[in-house]
Parts: C-alpha cells; structure tokens; sequence
C-alpha cells in the first residue's frame, strides 16, 4: 500500500512540475511537496504506523530517493523556465533611452491663418468670421451685383438647395470673404470706425493647379472719415513687408470689381527676382488679390452714409501667399495630408 503511494506522489510531482510556467507557480509546487508540511513529511510521519523493521528501512529508504528526484526535477524546471524568460526579454535593453513618439504641429494652413491675424492684429485689425453658407445678400447684392448681373459669373457659385429667404435671396457657399463687408457694418451698427479682418473658408466652382473647390482668403475693411487710396497703399506695403520680408513693395494695377470703386489688382515684388523679373513671375511682381476703395452703394447697404465715411478693402488668398513664400507649385498639396509636405513647415 505504501510503496503504491510514494509511486503515485512521484508520477503526480513530476507530471505538475513539467507543467509549470512560472517561478511562482513552482515554488507554489515545492512547497506543497517538500515543504515542512508538505506531501513527502505527511508520508514520512506514516512510517511510525509500521511494525516491521526492514519495512520501515525501505519505506524510509524511497521516501528519500522520491524527494531527491522530486527536488532535481524543480531544479531542472526552474532552468527551463529561467531560459524560457531569457529568450523572451533578450530584445529588452533597460539603459537604452526610450524612444520618443512622434510629436504632430499646427497645419500649415493653420499656422498661416495665426500669422496673418497677428500681423493685422499689430496695426488694430479685429479678427472676423463669418457664416461660410450665407444668403445671396451679403455675398452678392450688397455688393452691388444685383440678381442677374454679368459679374457675378466671376464667382463660379455652388448654390444650396434650400428656400429662398424673402429678403435676402438664394443660399449659397461664399465665394470669397467680401460676404463679411455688410455683415461686419451690420455689427457695428453702421458706426465707424471699422478695421475687420475677416479670414474664412470660400467655395467655387474652380480646380487646377492654383485653384480649388475649397479656399482661404482673408479680407481686410477699413471705414472711416478721410480714409484714402494711400491707406490702403499703407497696409499692403506693411503686409507684404511683415508676410515675405523687408523691401518688398505692393503695386497697385487698375481692375474691376462691382464693389470697389476704383479697384485693383494687387501685386508684390517677387522675392526670387527682387522685382527684377525671373521665369516664375515673368515681370518682377506676384499678383496676390483683389482690393479697392469701397463703393458708395456697399456703404449705403451697409446703412452707412456715404458722404461722410469712405473705406479701402482687399482680399487675399491664404494659400496663394504659401505658394509664393514657400514655392509650392501644387494647390493640392495642401490637402492631400501626406506627411512628407507637412512635415516641412
Ligand atoms: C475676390 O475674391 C475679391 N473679393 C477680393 C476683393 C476684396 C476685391 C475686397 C476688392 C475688395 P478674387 O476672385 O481675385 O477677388 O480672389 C482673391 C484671391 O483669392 C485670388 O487672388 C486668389 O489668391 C484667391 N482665390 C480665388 N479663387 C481661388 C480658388 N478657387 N482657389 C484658391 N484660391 C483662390
């Protein structure tokens, strides 16, 4: 009966130890066998209830070689295990420093729209933002463009399938900030002065490589008693010279809008050239965007009279201005979100 039980405790140790798959669940498995309470000492304390001399020697006898075996099959485990663990962390270097992850920025866009608006910021711009659906009203009529007018076919419009709003017309997708014009009159209750700057998403009907469905441009609208061309001469030259560096100049060229009168193209000298005239720019200036002095009828919408107030406004492309700066030849890029553009700026 004795012998049987050593055998089956024997088989029993050995087949849990080889199943082990940490240090604790083998010293979890020393103790219950070799412990001082443990199977083998529970067995041992068997011996008194035999009688026989010689029984009691044998008995004692292989108790003792099962605990040996026993103890050589932990060591043994305990090797396997300890090797096991070292061909899992051998990657694990703790002196390597860490490695950091990647660290993301402001899009290049965005860090752009921050520079303009302190830029104006500077000289008593109050940064804007108005609605980029907006009623045909502020985006065309009070701008002097009444329904059916040629100019309008300018902006290359995407209209909204909404109803129309009784007084203020069809809904559309703003086709350049000059929306914000009456709306930032409106604001101020008709009372100049007013220094707005109004930087905004805008929609048109337009792509290719300079062009796209969705833009950015900024607008900048000045009101007050005596304001003059000179002005806003004054602000461009003080842009152009903040945006792309000291010694560029702005040229105004004689253009038409329905809104300004009179107005302008508005250049900068090209900065690969210096005015000189290169294979980018051809004649030595960029063209950068629209302005002019604001018209009476745009006052007059705007409730402001126009015998006592006059204005200057421009409006300008945000990515147009990153393209000259940078000499990015693609408008795309900027919204392909592929990091190896972003990443330079
Ligand atoms: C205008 O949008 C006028 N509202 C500017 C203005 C404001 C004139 C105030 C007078 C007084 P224009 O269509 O030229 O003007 O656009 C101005 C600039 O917006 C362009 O020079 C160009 O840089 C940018 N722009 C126009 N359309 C797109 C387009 N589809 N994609 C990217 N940029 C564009």
């Amino acid at each position: 009966m004795l012998p049987e039980l050593i055998h089956n405790l024997k088989n029993e140790a050995l087949a849990l130890i080889s199943q082990t798959k940490n240090a604790k669940e083998l010293e979890d498995l020393r103790i219950s066998f070799l412990g001082r309470k443990g199977k083998i000492n529970q067995l041992f304390a068997q011996i008194l209830q035999l009688t026989n001399q010689q029984e009691k020697i044998n008995f004692g006898k292989s108790l003792n070689e099962v605990k040996q075996i026993i103890q050589e099959a932990l060591a043994n485990q305990s090797k396997i295990l300890a090797s096991d663990e070292e061909t899992t962390f051998s990657w694990f270097d703790p002196t390597l420093p860490g490695v950091k992850p990647a660290q993301g920025h402001l899009h290049l866009l965005s860090q752009a729209i921050e520079e303009i608006s302190e830029i104006f910021g500077q000289i008593g711009f109050v940064r804007v933002r108005y609605p980029e659906v907006d009623w045909d009203w502020y985006v065309f009529e009070a701008l002097n463009m009444p329904p059916g007018h040629p100019a309008r076919d300018e902006w290359e419009t995407f209209f909204v399938e909404a109803p129309k709003h009784p007084q203020f017309g069809e809904m559309v997708l703003s086709t350049h900030t000059s929306n914000g014009q009456v709306r930032e009159m409106e604001r101020l209750k008709a009372k100049p002065p007013i220094r707005m700057l109004n930087l905004a998403k805008c929609y048109r009907r337009q792509q290719d490589n300079t062009h796209t469905l969705m833009f950015h441009q900024f607008e900048g609208l000045v009101i007050d008693r005596n304001i003059k061309i000179i002005h806003l001469k004054g602000v461009l030259d003080y842009f152009g010279q903040a945006w792309f560096g000291a010694g560029v100049k702005s040229r105004l060229r004689p253009f038409h809008f329905q809104f300004t009168e009179p107005s302008f193209e508005v250049d900068f000298t090209c900065l690969n050239c210096q005015g000189k005239g290169c294979r980018s720019c051809k004649s030595g200036w960029l063209e950068i965007g629209g302005a002019g002095m604001v018209h009476p009828k745009v006052l007059e919408a705007g409730g402001i009279d126009s015998r006592q107030f006059r204005g200057f406004a421009f409006g300008c492309g945000v990515e147009r201005l990153l393209m000259l700066r940078h000499q990015i030849p693609n408008i795309r890029l900027f919204y392909e979100n592929d990091l190896r553009f972003l990443e330079q700026f």
